[in-house]
């Protein structure tokens, strides 16, 4: 059987480094808000432990910012978002679900503060841009929305701090978890803030000028040959382990941020208006009929799901769970995985029986973020105190 290509076309748009990931030996693409995305550099398993142990530069310029500007800009963010936004500073960064009038999720964004009446929404992969600015239009809103061409190139990995004071000077180790700073290079100012999509730590500084943000990449592998940089990007191991989902792909417009283990990112006690907040506080109130789960699979690597695969509690049942994502994890020597669990198959220790396309592999469901392997050197502080999951508890279901 021959491997099928991604033709790309005008739709698949491409970023400012794209020709520089061809002379780096990028192996595969996705796409992600009609744009490329690398998957792979060396392997999947090189470029995770490359990752954990050194510094890495990421072309994600495909997480798209949907810029809100004007009078209303706060007031539409807000609107879109279950999160209590009132405090937030100019330059700060917070994770927030974006939900529909049914609580189904539509996208879940970094939100950047720019400005008083300036917001960016650093987006997965779905239109917001559509989306916000169809209410805008709808409630008669005084704000722009729209998309401008700037987008982040991260540099993740422990050494993170060192590669990006080589290019920055030190005030750069200075920035704390989500917020940001304003730093020049080349006398163009950049947006940098302390975020990104792994555990490892690291920057994401947001490219709004092409050329800039080529010379920017060329200086990073230049000056940081000596903390051997490599190429990479969102790592499959990594961002499992870690817990950390994907929109599209552990959760879509079906699910609730409830059930997608969200519920801290809710403010559950502000009162503020915003869209979907009947549907969410009814869900609240009957406990989530769902709960994403970590799922523990015996046997060899097998490739992970395009579909999800169903989960029963035992061979010839009912379906009470679907594996979202999996993956071989070197550090746990076995199978890591997400897994949607219906709430009567979602107790931390259920026994499993996953169908995959290479057969039924059996398992166990586990509490997220997956607990450090044995024999990690270092285990990673975590970032966020909340636990998704407590051992031994199912989720909350209360009879209507
Ligand atoms: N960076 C930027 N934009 C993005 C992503 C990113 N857009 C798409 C996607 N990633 C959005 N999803 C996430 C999910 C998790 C996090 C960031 C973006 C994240 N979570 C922290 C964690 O789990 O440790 C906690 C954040 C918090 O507690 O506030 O970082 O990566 N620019």
């Amino acid at each position: 059987m021959s491997t099928p290509i991604l033709a790309v076309s005008r739709r698949t748009r491409r970023t400012p480094f794209t020709e520089r990931l061809a002379a780096h030996g990028v192996k595969g693409y996705t796409v992600y808000n009609h744009m490329l995305l690398p998957t792979a550099f060396r392997s999947l398993e090189e470029d995770y432990w490359h990752l954990r142990r050194h510094v890495q530069v990421w072309d994600v310029f495909c997480e798209r910012q949907v810029e809100l500007k004007g009078p209303d800009a706060f007031r539409l963010t807000q609107m879109m978002t279950p999160r209590d936004l009132s405090r937030i500073e100019i330059g700060q960064c917070v994770y927030a679900p974006i939900i529909d009038e049914a609580a189904g999720m539509i996208n879940d964004p970094v939100v950047i503060r720019l400005g008083e009446d300036r917001f960016w929404l650093s987006i997965a992969d779905s239109d917001v841009v559509l989306w916000a600015g169809g209410l805008a239009h709808g409630l008669d809103l005084d704000v722009e929305v729209f998309e401008p061409d700037a987008g982040p190139l991260a540099v993740q990995g422990p050494r993170a701090d060192d590669l990006m004071a080589l290019v920055f000077g030190d005030e750069v180790r200075r920035i704390r978890f989500f917020r940001s700073a304003m730093l020049s290079f080349m006398g163009h100012p950049l947006l940098v803030a302390r975020s990104g999509w792994s555990k490892q730590g690291g920057f994401e500084i947001y490219v709004d000028d092409w050329e800039v943000g080529r010379a920017l990449y060329d200086r990073l592998f230049a000056v940081g040959e000596v903390l051997d940089v490599g190429p990479g990007c969102p790592n499959l191991i990594e961002r499992i382990e870690g817990g950390l989902l994907s929109y599209g792909n552990d959760m879509t417009r079906a699910n609730n941020p409830l059930e997608c283990g969200l519920e801290r990112y809710c403010s559950p006690d502000s009162r503020h208006e915003h869209i979907g907040r009947a549907a969410l506080d009814r869900i609240r109130a009957n406990g989530p009929a769902r709960m994403v789960r970590g799922v523990r699979l015996e046997g060899a690597a097998l490739a992970g799901p395009i579909e999800p695969w169903p989960v029963r509690k035992r061979r010839g049942r009912a379906q009470v769970g679907a594996v979202s994502s999996a993956t071989w994890s070197p550090r746990f020597s076995g199978i890591v995985g997400f897994a949607m669990m219906e709430a009567s198959a979602s107790m931390i220790g259920t026994s499993i029986e996953v169908e995959t396309p290479e057969g039924m592999r059996s398992g166990v469901v586990v509490a997220l973020p997956f607990e450090e392997a044995p024999g990690d050197a270092k285990p990673a502080a975590p970032r966020s105190a909340a636990k998704t999951a407590k051992a031994g508890r199912p989720a909350a279901r209360k009879k209507s």
